[in-house]
């Protein structure tokens, strides 16, 4: 019997098994990757188990299409559902992916009724609505990645127009997770010295604009989405609650009053530790970074509308 935390990454696509991959290196949790699809999640999970040998971590990835292998666990990330294909936005997948993200939630649920949910899938926001309503879990165990990919990427351009390490970049991005997003650039330092200082306005609206349509990007260039970031992003989530962390990450948070916004999911600043979402952090925002948050808000609403769950 193991005495390891228990993580089920449902999805054995790019996403899911990154995750995977990211996770086993840290060397702390027995990994269960399921799929519909059989053979995928077996055989991503062999290569990362004969990976470890070489990168010096335990062989503890399962690989299965069976939700009982998944029972007991700690932490349950969603990934699964379609990715982006070119010319699609995340909201065109919103019909297909809720009915996925539906029967997901249910199966693992009924094995795993404390854990943490953890929600990868697109629409993101949407996606964490279809995840509450169907696991009736409290908001505190049910949430997305999105801002810390969003804030990965503002921080990497950042780190390029500085020429400071990626390191000392610190920054933020709020609101859904959509071209409307809110990169906040009043909260954004680079070793403690405001962006402001650092660069010209137009250098940082160039970097904004390119942050907001990231996941566009890759979908340009790739024909699909992108998966490594995703995959590492979801890994530091799932350490900051299996480890108790405490880290402050931006995630995407079911809002009651919040910054202004009632009864929807969007990306703010959390506590995260064993308990899941242990506090909602609030920062001051400036009169136009308000106001976009508030049309990024609409934009959630707009999707979260059109669910049936
Ligand atoms: C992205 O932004 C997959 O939504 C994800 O790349």
């Amino acid at each position: 019997m193991s005495e390891r935390s228990k993580v089920t990454i449902v999805g054995a696509g790019a996403t899911g098994a990154t995750c995977a991959e990211v996770l086993a290196q840290r060397d702390y949790a027995e990994i269960v990757l399921i799929d519909i699809k059989e053979g995928l999640p077996q055989g991503k999970a062999l290569d990362i188990n004969q990976m470890a040998p070489i990168l010096g971590f335990e062989a503890t990835v399962s690989g299965t299409n069976d939700y009982a292998d998944t029972a007991g666990s700690d932490v349950v990330v969603i990934t699964a559902g379609l990715p982006r294909q070119p010319g699609m936005s995340r909201d065109d997948l919103v019909q297909t992916n809720e009915k996925i993200v539906k029967s997901v939630t249910e199966q693992t649920i009924a094995g795993s009724p404390d854990a943490v949910i953890i929600v990868l899938s697109n629409p993101l926001d949407a996606m964490c609505h279809v995840a509450k309503n169907v696991s009736g879990f409290p908001k505190e165990r049910v949430f997305g990645q999105a801002g810390i990919l969003d804030t990965a990427r503002y921080r990497t351009f950042i780190a390029w127009a500085t020429g400071a390490s990626v390191k000392d970049v610190h920054a933020l991005v709020l609101g859904g997770h959509g071209d409307q997003m809110v990169p906040l650039v009043s909260a954004t330092t680079v070793g403690g010295v405001p962006l402001r200082k650092l660069v010209s306005e137009e250098q940082i609206q160039s970097m904004v604009e390119r942050t907001a349509v990231g996941g566009g990007e890759i979908v340009k260039l790739l024909g699909t989405s992108a998966w490594y970031a995703p995959g590492a992003a979801c890994a530091q989530m799932v350490d900051s609650v299996l480890l108790d962390e405490k880290r402050v990450l931006p995630c995407t948070a079911y809002l009651e009053g919040e910054y202004g916004i009632d009864g929807l999911y969007m990306g703010v600043p959390v506590k995260l530790g064993a308990k899941g979402i242990e506090q909602i952090l609030e920062v001051d925002l400036d009169d136009p970074e308000r106001a976009a948050l508030a049309k990024s808000a609409d934009a959630v609403r707009d999707v979260v509308s059109v669910l049936s769950t």
